[in-house]
């Protein structure tokens, strides 16, 4: 299952159409899709402003908006965020707050003791977290916990505020035999599920425990002849995997195991060279979700030219934010 490459399809990335597309998707607060998105609207902002700031133009949205009110309205009494005010608190919007306030510089605006708490109360006793408090346990609530912990500044406190081991034993006792990662013990492998298990592993310092070149092999088999990545076999390709097999391989030291130029051509196949924008396939809806992990993963190749700012692999961040706030997370190499 694959698409051919439309032969008119733009063959270049095209970052400023990019910045203007996404300007211009916060400024139309009244269209459809962004009424229809409010349930998750911090990831949504955590998306358009991380990549706003990969093009070097985060300063236009802050002009437009008021980060700190936003996240104030999102704040709920058990210390975590909603997605939107009025909405319930998850770890997913909790992670994209963090994230927000580092890009804004709000850092300091964030009860990190609050945050904390609530992140604690969601660990389970086999280590796993669920993502709210009705109880569905997910890997990817497993990096959402220890991401936001990291990014408050916590990491050499998260053996004090979690039970870290058991949050890592969990993650590795959802690894397949395949190589790849499902969400609960014995789950299907996906690539996002992936992301998220050698992100957490990669926060808790435990990627050498991993069968490395096995999991990379299966990363490496999500690229087609198209280019583009799937999540996982037999499924069509997304720009969205972009990131998140490429930061995996990335994180795995093993960047070099898919083609970077095939991927970019399919990436850049995607943008609308009207509008600007990123869809998840060519001639498909543009949106922040696809725009953002185009670009990072563009970022991670390298092979944009100057015009995208330096990503870390682990946060979808980038390094300069990362570095701003004195958050270092060291590179395993992958030996
Ligand atoms: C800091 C970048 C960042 C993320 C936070 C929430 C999270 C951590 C990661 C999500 C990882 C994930 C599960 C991504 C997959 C998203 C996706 C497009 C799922 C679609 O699944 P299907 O079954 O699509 O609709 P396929 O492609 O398998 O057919």
């Amino acid at each position: 299952t694959d698409i051919s490459l439309p032969a008119d399809a733009p063959k270049q990335l095209l970052p400023e159409k990019h910045a203007d597309f996404l300007l211009q998707y916060c400024s139309s607060q009244d269209n459809y899709e962004y009424v229809m998105t409010e349930y998750l609207r911090m990831s949504g902002l955590y998306w358009t402003a991380s990549a706003l700031d990969l093009l070097g133009r985060l300063p236009d949205l802050r002009q437009r908006m008021d980060a700190a009110a936003f996240l104030r309205d999102c704040a709920r009494p058990d210390g975590g965020y909603g997605p939107a005010p009025g909405h319930d608190s998850h770890l997913l919007y909790t992670l994209s707050a963090v994230q927000v306030a580092l890009l804004f510089d709000l850092r300091d605006s964030l009860d990190a003791g609050a945050i904390a708490g609530f992140v604690r109360g969601l660990q389970r006793p086999d280590g796993s977290f669920q993502g709210d408090r009705w109880g569905e346990v997910d890997t990817r609530f497993s990096f959402c916990a220890l991401a936001a912990l990291f990014l408050l500044g916590l990491g050499d406190r998260l053996d004090d505020l979690v039970d870290a081991r058991a949050a890592g034993d969990f993650v590795l006792t959802c690894a397949n035999w395949d190589g790849g990662f499902g969400t609960r013990p014995g789950s299907e492998s996906h690539s996002g599920q992936v992301y998220c298990c050698i992100g957490a592993l990669s926060i808790l310092g435990r990627l050498h425990e991993l069968d490395v070149d096995r999991t990379a092999l299966w990363l490496a088999e999500r690229q087609l002849a198209s280019g583009g990545l799937n999540g996982r076999p037999e499924k069509l390709p997304d720009v969205c995997y972009s990131w998140w097999v490429l930061a995996s391989l990335a994180m795995l030291g093993r960047l070099s195991w898919i083609s970077g130029e095939r991927l970019l051509r399919f990436v850049c196949a995607a943008q609308d060279p009207e509008a600007g924008g990123i869809a998840d396939r060519p001639g498909d809806l543009c949106d922040p979700f696809h725009t953002l992990f185009g670009l990072a993963g563009a970022s991670l190749l390298r092979l944009g030219g100057d015009s995208l700012k330096a990503i870390n692999p682990t946060f979808c961040l980038p390094v300069d934010c990362l570095d701003r706030h004195g958050l270092r997370l060291p590179l395993w190499t992958g030996d």
